[in-house]
């Protein structure tokens, strides 16, 4: 499918996947939620693709936030779906069986630090600066990201930032463990393309297993989250890529997955 506002490139599994309307700093609209909600189905049903890096064209913005000038003009159920569309976005990326890096490599304002969070986890420029500005328009964030921050960060942090609107650093992103880590802009996605084709060449089907028992576990009480992990871990061996890999080492060799 051609997209308007986004490029795709894979390479040797890593797909990387820009947002491209850098005149409005990469602000979400609603035709840009419905090509990134496609491309996600895409790329999560695409066998060629392991992990996909999310980024922002241009060097200033990852995501300035949702389109306010699009908001402002919206009816009440306009609203409503454009809320249900982002929902989805945020999700689909929760959901799928592949890992999914952020590349901060700017503002990532709003909506576009509610995309940030839904992603895996966080590799920032140190030029990058996030927040939730939404309390100064009136509202709050509406993609996951009162619940999404709260559970990374605990609610304290995650209080101070959504209250005051305020935007706070990579670097200060960094110590409260919201970014992974911090690179000079110009390494940023060299650097997510190292970690993204590490991820890639190991065992798929346990990487995305490791996603699914994490993101799930989360919700459970810890004994129950033990009894799910031995679940998926058990039927990890009924797998060719559990055959190879433990092959492999006994064969003193570099393993081969399949991702079957
Ligand atoms: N929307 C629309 N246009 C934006 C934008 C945004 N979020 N951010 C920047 N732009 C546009 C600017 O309007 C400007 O366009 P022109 O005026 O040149 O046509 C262009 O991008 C360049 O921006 P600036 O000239 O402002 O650049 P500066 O370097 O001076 O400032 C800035 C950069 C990031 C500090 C500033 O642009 C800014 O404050 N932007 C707004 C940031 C913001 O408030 N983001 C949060 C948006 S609210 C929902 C769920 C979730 C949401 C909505 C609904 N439902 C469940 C229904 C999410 C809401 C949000 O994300």
């Amino acid at each position: 499918m051609e997209y308007s506002n986004l490029l795709v490139e894979i390479t040797e599994g890593v797909a990387t996947l820009v947002i491209n309307s850098p005149r409005t700093l990469n602000a979400l609209n609603s035709k840009l939620l419905t090509e990134l909600e496609c491309v996600l189905y895409e790329l999560n049903l695409d066998e060629s693709v392991k992990v996909v890096i999310l980024t922002g064209a241009g060097d200033k913005a990852f995501v300035a936030g949702a389109d306010i000038k699009e908001m402002s003009m919206m009816s009440s159920y306009e609203g409503h779906q454009f809320g249900l569309k982002g929902q989805r976005v945020m999700m689909l990326i929760e959901k799928m069986t592949k890992p999914v890096i952020a590349a901060v490599n700017g503002y990532a304002l709003g909506g576009g630090l509610e995309l940030a969070l839904a992603c895996d986890f966080i590799y920032a420029s140190d030029k990058a600066k996030l927040g939730f500005p939404e309390v100064t328009l009136g509202v709050i964030p509406g993609f996951g990201g009162t619940q999404n921050l709260a559970r990374l960060i605990g609610p304290n942090k995650a209080n101070e930032l959504i209250f005051s609107g305020k935007m706070i650093n990579a670097e200060k992103a960094a110590s409260w463990g919201i970014v992974n880590e911090v690179f000079a802009p110009e390494e940023l996605l060299a650097k997510a393309k190292e970690t993204a084709t590490l991820i890639a060449g190991v065992g798929t089907v346990a990487v995305g297993y490791g996603k699914n028992a994490i993101a799930n576990g989360l919700n459970m009480t810890k004994e129950d989250g033990f009894k799910y992990e031995a679940a998926l871990f058990g039927v990890l061996f009924s797998t060719d890529d559990q055959k190879e890999g433990m092959g492999a080492f006994v064969e003193k060799r570099k393993a081969v997955f399949t991702g079957k």
